[in-house]
């Protein structure tokens, strides 16, 4: 992955990445670090980037022009036009799912500015997107910049090693992480919690589960607004379940499974809360080897309080457009009448790179609460 950061300070960034695990991984070759001298691009002789603000007011503003420049001189370079990023207290607040969505890019533009900004008309012409890394003032966007490269770095296969790269992060179901222990056993008098001993793994998972909660709760009790323990409920044996359990391990970890394919399974009554969130996969037209006939069979034991739900309707690729929209419509108003938020409905989970984004839309759409003001309609090839 490559960063091309433009900046009127290069030398900010140069001495900050060089060290401990970028710079391993710049020497690598995982990643690169490039920085442009935005003042190399001024069009003043005395190498002046800024001036006074129309209108008035106290500070400076950098102008267009050697921005809009410095900018050119990496999209020549590249050949087209990556995302280009600014780093400001104006911009979206940075994120674990922004993070490793920009992760996903091969090449970033950072645009850092000083003074009171940049002039506003080079931000609309080559910015695509806004950042900012909290809610305070900084003196510029370098610093910004740097904690975007880190948090995007670790997501670039090679960077961690293996040791480094923790597949339980702080963050991810919008939880905390459990604490950790080391050698000794004691310490001050202090004893390593008992169960983290006895090597039973499915213990010490719902032991650290509970952890995470307790600390989240006591620590960050923000974050468990929109922490949802999240089910996926689909027929094991139809096409595409496959599929939907690869999306359930980008969302979750602490994930439940219901495998609607068991007749036991669909006579118990399955009761989901406000702090779940079901993702519910079933043919909209039966398959001739499917164990029951209608969709409504599926979920005829299902019950929600108010409770989220992912409606992925698959198969169905014959019906004409009209008869699918009246039959979802039908399944829908079954499920909503049960007690389930639709947030999105889906004909298929999709597959490779598409996956990936779709889960990085859920994610953002979960974890962030946006579900319950947004809804998501789409065909997988439209995500
Ligand atoms: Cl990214 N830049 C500046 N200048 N100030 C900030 C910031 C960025 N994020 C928070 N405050």
């Amino acid at each position: 992955m490559r960063f091309h950061v433009l900046t009127l300070f290069p030398e900010m960034i140069e001495q900050g990445i060089h060290t401990s695990i970028l710079g391993r991984a710049i020497q690598n070759g995982y990643l690169q670090v490039e920085t442009t001298n935005i003042r190399d691009f001024s069009a003043n002789k005395f190498h002046r980037v800024d001036d006074y603000p129309y209108g008035g007011g106290a500070g400076m503003v950098m102008e267009a022009e050697p921005v809009f420049r410095a900018h050119q001189s990496v999209t020549e370079k590249l050949g087209r036009m990556p995302r280009t990023i600014y780093l400001t207290p104006q911009g979206k607040v940075l994120n674990q799912t922004m993070v490793e969505e920009f992760a996903l890019e091969e090449d970033l533009i950072l645009l850092c500015g000083h003074y009171e900004g940049i002039d506003d008309r080079v931000l609309q012409e080559v910015v695509t997107d806004y950042v900012s890394i909290g809610d305070y003032v900084l003196t510029g966007g370098e610093l910004g910049a740097m904690v975007l490269i880190d948090a995007v770095s670790r997501f670039v296969p090679g960077v961690l090693s293996n040791e480094e790269s923790s597949q339980f992060e702080s963050l991810q179901d919008n939880l905390l992480e459990y604490p950790h222990y080391t050698r000794p056993e004691e310490w001050h008098g202090k004893k390593v919690p008992e169960v983290l001993l006895c090597g039973d793994h499915k213990k010490i998972d719902a032991w650290r589960h509970e952890e995470s909660f307790r600390r989240t709760k006591e620590r960050r009790p923000d974050l468990l607004e929109n922490a949802f323990l999240i089910t996926c409920a689909c027929d094991e044996t139809q096409p595409g379940a496959e599929q939907i359990h690869k999306l359930m391990d980008e969302l979750t970890r602490y994930g439940k499974s219901i495998d609607l394919a068991r007749k036991k399974i669909r006579r118990q009554k399955n009761r989901f809360g406000e702090k779940e969130f079901l993702l519910l996969q079933i043919p909209i037209e039966p398959a001739p080897d499917a164990p029951v006939m209608d969709p409504g069979e599926y979920t005829e034991n299902f019950y929600g309080r108010k409770t989220p739900l992912v409606l992925i309707l698959s198969g169905g690729e014959e019906m004409a457009d009209e008869q699918w929209n009246e039959k979802a419509f039908l399944i829908e108003s079954d499920l909503c009448a049960r007690g389930f938020l639709i947030v999105a409905l889906v004909r298929e989970v999709p597959f490779g790179e598409g996956l990936k984004r779709f889960s990085f839309t859920l994610r953002d759409l979960i974890y962030t609460g946006k579900w319950k003001n947004e809804k998501i309609l789409a065909s997988a090839d439209a995500l």
